[in-house]
């Protein structure tokens, strides 16, 4: 893994409609994501935050039924410039969230060096919806979607160039609440999906065997994007939308340790984090503990 580690904080709040997820950056700061890196041996560069519109000033656009489009795609474009200028600099891209809209951004930035990147999206859902197949006109439900080329153009044109992900380099773990249209074009698409239907049969050991062997054959970078909904609300509750019978604590910990001795990782974020909805910061100090695992720490 690279030496040096640029965080980015997203207090991006605008792809959903629940107030408190633009606090994540701060929550999973406080709980002391530098520190943990740093003792790892790491340099972390805190590059701060990328501005995004408060809700109070973003207007929902009038020809759309997509809530805030104009302020996510500025957000998402001013993080896709970032995220390129810290992989010019040879550094890792450690991004903060914010709802799961930012992974349009990031995707858009880290694309733009590797046509052929891998992603591994740890999520309860699939965020494969589009405008047309969005029960809610939540833009976080639509990411992966927007990254396959398959959205509004304002979201799939960020970063100047479309598409960013192929589909067959995808691979969902966790998904346990997918929409029609989202099974629809998973089925089109032929993207691997594990369900936790899979993880309770197979173990997560196997999974993650699979899951690395696969996109170690056909990609020489990867991207994980790590929604704290993936995880079980119960040792994960400070998110805007939880599912029960989700990925364990301890699942999601062997996960990042299987991910950090495959040396695969490129790049990462952790999202959907809502500090009003958590525990005493339960969540971001989750994610806090996954961040380091991922990062090569070990028990011995
Ligand atoms: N699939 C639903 C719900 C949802 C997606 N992502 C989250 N919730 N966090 C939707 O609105 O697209
Ligand atoms: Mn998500
Ligand atoms: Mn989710």
């Amino acid at each position: 893994m690279k030496k040096g580690i640029s965080i980015i904080g997203v207090p991006m709040d605008l792809g959903q409609t629940r107030r408190g997820v633009d606090m994540g950056p701060s929550a999973i700061r406080y709980a002391g994501v530098s520190e943990r890196l740093e003792n790892l041996g790491y340099v972390v560069h805190d590059e701060g935050d990328i501005r995004v519109e408060i809700k109070e000033r973003a207007q929902t656009d009038i020809d759309t039924n997509l809530k805030n489009l104009k302020a996510v795609a500025e957000g998402n474009e001013k993080l896709s410039e970032k995220i390129d200028e810290i992989i010019r600099l040879n550094r890792f891209p450690l991004v903060l969230g914010g709802d799961h809209s930012i992974a349009i951004g990031t995707l858009a930035g880290v694309a733009k060096h590797d046509g052929n990147l891998g992603v591994i999206w740890y999520d309860a859902h699939g965020d494969l919806n589009t405008a047309e197949t969005s029960p809610s006109g939540n833009i976080h439900g639509m990411p992966l979607a927007v990254s396959l080329g398959i959205g509004h153009p304002a979201l799939t044109n960020i970063g100047g160039y479309c598409p960013k992900v192929k589909p067959e380099n995808i691979v969902i773990i966790g998904a346990r609440s997918l929409d029609e249209g989202e099974r629809e074009l998973i089925k089109e698409k032929g993207i691997k999906v594990y369900t936790m239907h899979e993880i309770d049969r197979l173990g997560m050991t196997k999974i993650m065997e699979e899951t690395i062997a696969y996109l170690k054959e056909r990609t020489n970078s990867v991207h994980l994007s790590l929604d704290l909904d993936g995880l079980d609300p119960a040792e994960a509750p400070g998110v805007g939308t939880p599912v029960a019978g989700g990925i364990s604590y301890r699942e999601s910990h062997l996960a990042m340790e299987m991910l950090f001795d495959a040396s695969i990782i490129t790049s990462a974020e952790f999202v959907e984090i809502n500090p009003i909805l958590d525990e005493r910061n339960k969540t971001a100090a989750v994610a806090v503990a996954l961040m380091s695992s991922l990062f090569g720490d070990k028990l011995l």
